[in-house]
């Protein structure tokens, strides 16, 4: 693109009064729950049936175009279930503005944990200031369900989330493609609403200072590239 018209370009996007968002999404479970399978499905659509256990921290970029002029850099940090609270978390969830916190409805432990990664979330991240501060939004995802029902019923789902501040709950598949999108636009309508309902002017900047020893790879070789994904 020559100056001119990278000028242009940028001088159109003012004058459209395109609004630019970014938020960082935390995805945090214990091991083998599917996380890196969802976010796998969610930016790629793709799906494997093995396992490669996550080390440190995975992320992964998506630009959501919400409406004409709103659009939304989504940047998801996939965490490592080894992590398991440890001192690290607190450099990945910096700046984070929502989580998803997954289970893996076939094992029951896995659900036991869900509350454990809430309150370190709650713990070490908050909304910033200007938002009116207090948890970030956390959304739970019971996965795996192509394999079994939830043992959970809607009401112990519903009186389980109220009880313990999780924004809203998710059955999903990452192998069948189930619930994935409807989760994730949730979390962003929520996300977005927050930061309207506080009126501030200036987009959440995200801090990246501290993730500078992450480990920030691309997820397999094989990733086929998508319109409108990119991973760092
Ligand atoms: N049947 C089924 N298998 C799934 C689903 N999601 C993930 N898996 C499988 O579960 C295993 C673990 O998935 P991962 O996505 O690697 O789990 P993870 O939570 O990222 O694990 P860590 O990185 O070790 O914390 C893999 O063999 C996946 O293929 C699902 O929705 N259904
Ligand atoms: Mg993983």
């Amino acid at each position: 693109m020559s100056t001119i018209s990278l000028f242009s370009f940028i001088y159109h996007i003012f004058e459209m009064g395109v609004k630019e968002y970014q938020y960082k999404i935390l995805v945090v479970g214990d091991l083998g729950t599917g996380k890196t399978s969802i976010l796998k499905r969610y930016i790629y659509n793709t799906f494997s049936s093995n396992y490669k256990s996550t080390i440190g921290v995975d992320f992964a970029l998506k630009v959501i175009q919400i409406d004409p002029k709103t659009i939304v850099n989504l940047q998801m940090w996939d965490i490592a279930g080894q992590e398991r609270f440890g001192n690290m978390t607190r450099a990945y969830y910096r700046g984070a503005i929502g989580a998803f916190i997954v289970y893996d409805v076939t094992r029951p432990s896995t659900f036991q944990s869900v509350l454990k990664w809430k309150n370190d979330i709650d713990a070490k991240v908050e909304l910033p200031l200007a938002w009116g501060g207090g948890s970030i939004p956390a959304i739970l995802l019971a996965n795996k369900i192509d394999q079994q029902p939830n043992p959970k019923s809607q009401k112990e789902m519903n009186e389980f989330c109220t009880e313990n501040m999780f924004t809203q709950w998710f059955e999903t598949s990452a192998k069948e493609n189930t619930s994935i999108d409807t989760a994730t636009e949730y979390l962003i309508n929520h996300i977005v609403q927050l930061e309207m309902s506080n009126q501030s002017d200036s987009e959440y900047e995200v801090d990246y200072s501290s993730s500078s020893s992450s480990k920030l790879s691309l997820y397999d070789n094989d990733r086929p590239k998508v319109h409108n994904s990119s991973c760092c």
